[in-house]
């Protein structure tokens, strides 16, 4: 995207990112420093309905994945100006956001020195390989396995770190994410906060209203933190009827600000069972990460405040 640009043509860009109109069969990160090739590529891709993102150097193919660009399979140029084929796939196969993407290495170089680059290809991670020339036959039949092989990983993925009801991360998820960032919050000074949230007297709604509609409500609970929250943050479903959310780089006093904002918009929302408004509250812990703090001390204070909560009375935070 080159400036200036129109508002219309940043939102196609974006949108071409995170969405694939049109182009159901899957998306490739096409990383080719020709401009010719990589065009000849992306055509091909789309004649099978395939979306391309292009990327011209390794470095552009990490930014992109980076800023959020999800892709299905990457096809790699090893020779590449900049960082190689080789550094790219290593650095890829380190990080476990893409770790899991499907690369196919792609060269010119025929022969013994071929075999040899394919060799080198495979073990800086390399998944599958191209020799140009290649058949167009070989070159669809190659994407569209990798694809293959990518979707079921995002299936088995989705299935490991969702919860299935809500679709918020689940517990297992939440202790990845606070294991990290709670490393990053020692080393760069980071303010970290975690919010445990409760529905109270769940079990009436569950007991007045049936289990089925107590699973709305928890659809919907999650649903009231998503909108309350920024992107950034995470949200997961922490156990039955308990939430929690961590919340990065932020004050002790913007947390419960955030806090309260869930809590105030629960009590607000008319939830619809079977055409009947249903109310409910929560209440939250709030806690902050210190120097002193593990992830479990973290969370237990977040766990002792929500126990305060429910004693003052339900329907409020406590820090
Ligand atoms: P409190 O205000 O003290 O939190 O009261 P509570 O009734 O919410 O707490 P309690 O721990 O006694 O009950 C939690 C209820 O949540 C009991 C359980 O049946 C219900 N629950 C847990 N998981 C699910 C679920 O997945 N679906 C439904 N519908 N109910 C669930
Ligand atoms: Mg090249
Ligand atoms: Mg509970
Ligand atoms: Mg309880
Ligand atoms: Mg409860």
């Amino acid at each position: 995207l080159k400036k200036p640009f129109k508002q219309g043509e940043l939102y196609d860009y974006i949108k071409m990112f995170f969405k694939s109109d049109g182009f159901s069969a899957g998306r490739v990160l096409v990383v080719e420093d020709s401009k010719l090739q990589n065009k000849t590529i992306s055509h091909q891709l789309k004649e099978k309905n395939i979306l391309p993102i292009s990327a011209y150097s390794g470095e552009e193919a990490l930014r992109l994945l980076l800023e959020g660009a999800n892709v299905d399979t990457i096809l790699l140029d090893i020779n590449l100006p900049g960082a190689s084929g080789f550094e790219v796939a290593k650095a890829l196969k380190e990080d476990s956001r893409f770790n899991w993407i499907p690369i196919i290495g792609i060269t010119a170089t025929k022969d013994e020195e071929g075999i040899e680059i394919m060799k080198n290809a495979f073990d800086s991670g390399v998944d599958d390989f191209l020799t140009k020339p290649y058949s167009i036959v070989e070159f669809y039949a190659r994407i569209k396995a990798n694809i293959h092989r990518a979707k079921l990983i995002e299936q088995l993925k989705e299935e490991a770190e969702l919860d299935f009801l809500t679709k918020l991360y689940n517990r297992r998820l939440m202790f990845r994410f606070l294991q990290h960032h709670a490393q990053l919050s020692k080393r760069n000074g980071e303010a970290l906060s975690f919010l445990m949230i409760d529905i109270d007297k769940f079990k009436t709604v569950n007991d007045t209203y049936g289990h089925q509609s107590g699973d709305e409500v928890l659809k919907e609970m999650a649903n009231i933190i998503k909108e309350n929250i920024r992107k950034s943050d995470i949200a997961c479903r922490f156990g039955g009827e308990e939430f929690s959310v961590l919340l990065i780089n932020i004050s002790p006093q913007d947390a419960c600000s955030v806090a309260e904002k869930i809590r105030n918009a629960t009590e607000k929302t008319a939830i619809s069972i079977n055409g009947q408004d249903i109310h409910i509250t929560i209440s939250i812990g709030v806690s902050s990460l210190t120097d002193k703090d593990d992830i479990n001390s973290f969370i237990k204070k977040a766990d002792d405040a929500l126990y305060k909560a429910k004693e003052a009375g339900r329907n409020r935070i406590f820090l």
